[in-house]
């Protein structure tokens, strides 16, 4: 390593002292005026990185739906996901170091995670359309440098299109063109085949709008999407990532009932999906449901337990991977399937393996998978929404003074800390009918989150307002008491 290049420039990208940051739910966010070391220092992380695993990596300069001023840097792993838990910890060590320990921590990292540092780095970089995202990325690339790391920085991109780029390259282009061209070649030509496929079988389908017309919206990195509608009498329906979920399994489900292969086929939720979504998959659908704890990776790993793993979070963030052995099987069917319905269904199959981002939760190629479901099956956004009711609910949150004196386990579900807050809770959602409540300290912002559900709105409201005051009297509420709603 060049210490002298090292001293260099951490001396041109200063950490503000006494400042610490954590590698959050989705790596660092905070204000971007207090980053410009953490992407600096990201920079030499992302180098690190992929001389250990001999591979590109990736690094998003975002805080997506954020406000503004904020910012925010994600590593990407080699085949796209997240990077490994393992590394994040490497990650706040980096992040948090006073600069004349830099470059100790950064042989410490070696030596635990058999780094060579003579090997070669390459870091694909993007970033959103914050004002501050292009000076945060030029950081990125002097930290990169220092390292004597190869870059290459895509500019402005959408957090799926980074995590879809270093799966190209590291797949030597076996899951696409490491361009954005290629991506949407890609998708576009999944897209056109499926539809054409349902078009040729029936004219009546088409993606004409209907009276309730359905509208969709991204968030800041375009790595989450919900659809939504206003009825005839002006009521606002949200269609959320759980209804997403149920209607790509309803269309999945019923193509592999026609392959006949015996896929193993389940659904990943965190807590916050909607209990009635939950019921529908495992009782009407009846497809296994697992819950996990917030965040993206968490569902993606279990996902990948299965031939066909769909996820989603209620908030939209979500996709499904088909295992290795799933995908090879279905392209066999496409090739050498005799029986015309059984080879139909195994070409929607690979088409929708092509449509959809296995890397990541993409908004885009979400988009595209849902109206192709809804052409091919002739729905109106009103049936989709129409499937199950939502359980009414109420999400809130309440500054404490530090919100790590909450613990949870069974995936979020149960508070193991301060001591008598599940109980309490426990007794609260008793006074309710099919009620349920949970609270988890935030991974993105320094708040304690509340979820509740039940019967009626009211009681839903009544609930979380009830854990709210629960959470504040045993977990040091800072301000004011929490009002009812
Ligand atoms: C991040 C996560 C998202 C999660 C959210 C929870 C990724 C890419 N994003 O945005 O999955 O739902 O954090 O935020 O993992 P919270 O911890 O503040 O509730
Ligand atoms: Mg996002």
């Amino acid at each position: 390593m060049d210490s002298e290049a090292l001293r260099k420039y951490s001396a041109l990208h200063p950490r503000p002292a006494g400042l610490t940051l954590q590698y959050g739910t989705a790596g660092f966010r905070s204000k971007a005026e207090q980053l410009d070391h953490v992407v600096f220092r990201m920079g030499l992380l992302a180098g690190l990185r992929s001389k250990a695993v001999t591979a590109t990596i990736g690094i998003m300069v975002t805080a997506s739906h954020n406000p503004e001023e904020d910012n925010g840097v994600k590593l990407v792993d080699p085949l796209g996901e997240m990077l490994h838990p393992s590394w994040e910890e490497y990650a706040t060590q980096l992040a948090n170091a006073e600069e004349q320990e830099l470059q100790k921590v950064i042989t410490e990292i070696c030596q635990k995670a058999a780094v060579n540092l003579h090997k070669d780095a390459s870091v694909f970089i993007g970033r959103d359309t914050r004002p501050s995202s292009e000076r945060l990325s030029q950081s990125v690339i002097d930290g990169i440098q220092v390292l004597g790391g190869q870059y290459h920085d895509y500019g402005l991109v959408t957090t799926p299109q980074l995590h879809y780029m270093v799966c190209c390259q590291n797949t030597q282009g076996q899951y696409g063109k490491a361009t954005l061209e290629g991506y949407y070649e890609k998708l576009s030509k999944a897209f056109m085949e499926l539809i054409k496929q349902g078009l040729a079988r029936s004219t009546s389908l088409g993606l004409d709008m209907k009276p309730n017309e359905r509208c969709c919206s991204f968030d800041g990195d375009a790595d989450r999407i919900v659809y939504y509608y206003k009825d005839t009498a002006g009521h606002f329906h949200l269609i959320d990532g759980d209804k997403i979920a149920t209607l790509i399994s309803i269309f999945l489900k019923e193509l592999l009932a026609k392959v006949k292969q015996d896929f193993k086929m389940a659904v990943v939720q965190t807590a916050y999906a909607n209990g009635n979504s939950t019921r529908y998959l495992q009782e009407t659908l009846k497809v296994p449901v697992h819950c996990v704890k917030t965040g993206v990776k968490h569902l993606h790993h279990k996902a990948q337990e299965f031939d066909v793993g769909v996820y989603f979070e209620a908030n939209g963030h979500g996709t499904v991977l088909f295992s290795k052995a799933a995908e090879t099987k279905i392209r066999q069917l496409v090739k050498e399937e005799k029986d015309n319905e059984k080879r139909e269904a195994a070409k929607m199959l690979e088409n929708m393996i092509d449509l959809i981002n296995q890397t990541v939760g993409d908004a885009v190629s979400d988009m595209l998978v849902i109206e192709a479901i809804l052409a091919l099956k002739g729905l109106t956004v009103q049936q989709w929404d129409a499937l199950y009711a939502d359980l009414p609910n109420r999400l809130l949150k309440i500054q404490v003074a530090d919100r790590r004196v909450i613990d949870t386990t069974d995936a979020e579900r149960r508070a193991l800390t301060p001591p008598g807050l599940q109980e309490k809770i426990d007794a609260l959602v008793k006074k309710y009918k099919l009620s349920r409540a949970f609270v988890r300290p935030s991974g993105t912002e320094d708040v304690v989150r509340i979820y509740a559900e039940a019967d009626t709105q009211e009681n839903a409201d009544a609930l979380a307002h009830e854990v709210s005051l629960a959470v504040f009297h045993l977990a040091g509420g800072k301000g004011a008491p929490p009002q009812p709603i």
